[in-house]
């Protein structure tokens, strides 16, 4: 078995950061030698510290939305990964463009189309925190982006849809967090999942069961490639419309919603 979560609004609170509702069963997971593998928009910079926080350092990950995989030891091949960047015994894969490269096409596009729209890279750091509500400290690692740039959207929803169209025929992506839009090439975090499942189907021969979190519209091709799905309820207010057959939506909020959803499906099947 493997979980894959997302982390802003399911496992951690929207608001507060906090995941202490989630705590017991994240050690029962790992008793049960479950990895829990995150799945955010969040940076490298922000998961290097957090999943050492939240107990998650034996787990990959996938920052940015899929633009930037993690594999710790464990989960690095031999063959596959002839020539690992190892950052801290962590081999990393960049499956999308560089952040550079999409700012210079959205300020292509901002004049070309003539939108009104703020992105996180020319954001002050109080102006982050004021968005994202983080600590100085935080905010500054959610300023390191690699494959992917968030931002605030300032126009119509019909210069929205303009938008999307144009960033597609430029083979980029859009998708939309908590929080911002986030503009990266096409990758989305059902890719990088899909791409962790045969990672370990080529280490370990099996094909493993798999639990999916999320609230976010984001979150949809993660819940869409899982076998079993929970839906958080959100407090952002978008919609999100995920088409998957084993889906539990919650009644409750961020990891409060996150327990239930694991309560649901493997209450019965994981020790406590
Ligand atoms: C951004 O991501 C969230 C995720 O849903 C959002 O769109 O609201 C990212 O910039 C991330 O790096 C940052 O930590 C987060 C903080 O709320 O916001
Ligand atoms: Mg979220
Ligand atoms: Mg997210």
């Amino acid at each position: 078995r493997v979980v894959f979560t997302d982390l802003d609004g399911s496992l951690l609170d929207h608001d507060t950061y906090g995941w202490q509702p989630a705590s017991a069963w994240l050690s029962r997971l790992q008793h049960a030698g479950v990895p829990v593998i995150p799945v955010t928009s969040k940076t490298r910079a922000e998961l290097l510290s957090l999943r050492l926080d939240l107990g998650l350092s034996n787990s990959p990950f996938i920052a940015e939305n899929g633009a930037v995989i993690g594999l710790p030891p464990a989960w690095q091949h031999a063959r596959l990964d002839r020539n690992p960047d190892n950052v801290g015994g962590l081999c990393i894969k960049t499956p999308s463009l560089d952040v550079g490269f999409i700012r210079r096409r959205l300020e292509v596009l901002r004049e070309r189309l003539g939108l009104s729209f703020r992105s996180m890279g020319e954001m002050a750091l109080d102006e982050i925190m004021e968005h994202t509500g983080l600590p100085e400290p935080q905010a500054r690692l959610a300023r390191v982006r690699e494959g992917s740039e968030p931002l605030i959207w300032q126009d119509s929803e019909a210069a929205l849809k303009h938008f999307a169209q144009a960033l597609n025929d430029d083979g980029l992506h859009l998708t939309r967090g908590g929080r911002f839009l986030h503009v990266m090439g096409r990758v989305h975090k059902g890719d990088a999942l899909h791409w962790l499942v045969d990672r370990f189907v080529a280490l370990r021969g099996t094909r493993p069961h798999t639990l999916g979190l999320g609230d976010g519209p984001n979150d949809i091709p993660l819940l869409e490639a899982v076998d079993l799905a929970v839906l958080i309820r959100g407090r952002h207010g978008q919609p999100v419309e995920v088409k998957a057959e084993r889906l539990y939506r919650t009644r409750e909020h961020g990891p409060e919603g996150w327990v239930e959803g694991l309560d649901y499906w493997w209450g019965e099947e994981i020790p406590i």
